[in-house]
């Protein structure tokens, strides 16, 4: 039925995860501040936004690459480590936060990752960047480039081009603009204070985050 456009679609399924997610944390803020997420349901999440990729071409195929190898290295962590914290906590006690191929440092970007999206969804709501290029190309340029390195961000930037039009994207969504607007709206909100929850993962210990 039309009422029922945009319910069990990727994008749909991507926003339930993440408010579920949001909601053993907003669960459990009255009784215990410092809340333990638990890496599995994380990492299944997370797993879930790849499909994403599938929407953007061949250009964003190293994107892809960066993205899930760095979900599946945490997921693989899982039965070591059950929580979060549990993750930071092994890496400070071995000074290994920012050392390349850490799970801390995989924690990070993907967090970056989960951040560009929300930032894209925002744009691409928005009536100033109607196109996906332009939502894509302001989101990145916010979000992620200021970590990437030159090379990096001539790539991605040269990548935009080849990205679906707006039309194209909602249609490889199976989405409307109507069902698209509440889904991104969902995920918007829920993915939010799950971001802000692992950057204070890093800032309760005195880790900044220019990285
Ligand atoms: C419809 C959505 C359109 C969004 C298009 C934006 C695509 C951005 C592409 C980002 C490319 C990242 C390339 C590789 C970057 C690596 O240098 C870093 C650093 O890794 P490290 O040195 O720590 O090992 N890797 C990352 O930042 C991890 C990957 C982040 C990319 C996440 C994109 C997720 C969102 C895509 C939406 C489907």
């Amino acid at each position: 039925a039309f009422e029922d456009a945009g319910a069990g679609t990727s994008l749909a399924k991507i926003a339930g995860s993440f408010e579920e997610l949001s909601e053993t944390l907003e669960s459990s803020l009255d009784s215990d501040s410092d809340y333990d997420l638990r890496l599995k349901p994380f990492c299944e999440a997370c797993t879930l936004v790849s499909v994403l990729f599938g929407c953007l071409g061949i250009a964003f195929k190293f994107a892809e690459m960066e993205y899930t190898a760095k979900v599946r290295g945490l997921t693989e962590a899982a039965g070591k480590y059950e929580t979060l914290n549990r993750i930071l906590d092994n890496d400070m006690k071995n000074d290994t936060v920012k050392s390349p191929g850490s799970l801390s440092r995989n924690l990070r970007r993907v967090r970056q990752g989960l951040d560009l999206i929300r930032a894209l969804f925002l744009n691409f709501l928005s009536s100033g960047d109607r196109s996906l290029k332009e939502a894509a190309t302001t989101a990145y340029g916010d979000v992620c480039a200021p970590y990437h390195t030159w090379a990096v961000r001539a790539a991605v930037y040269a990548g935009m081009c080849a990205l679906p039009t707006r039309q194209q994207l909602l249609l490889k969504l199976n989405e409307t603009e109507e069902t698209a607007e509440i889904n991104m709206k969902r995920y918007i909100s829920a993915a939010g204070p799950i971001i802000q929850y692992i950057d204070n993962l890093y800032i309760k210990r005195k880790i900044n985050l220019d990285w």
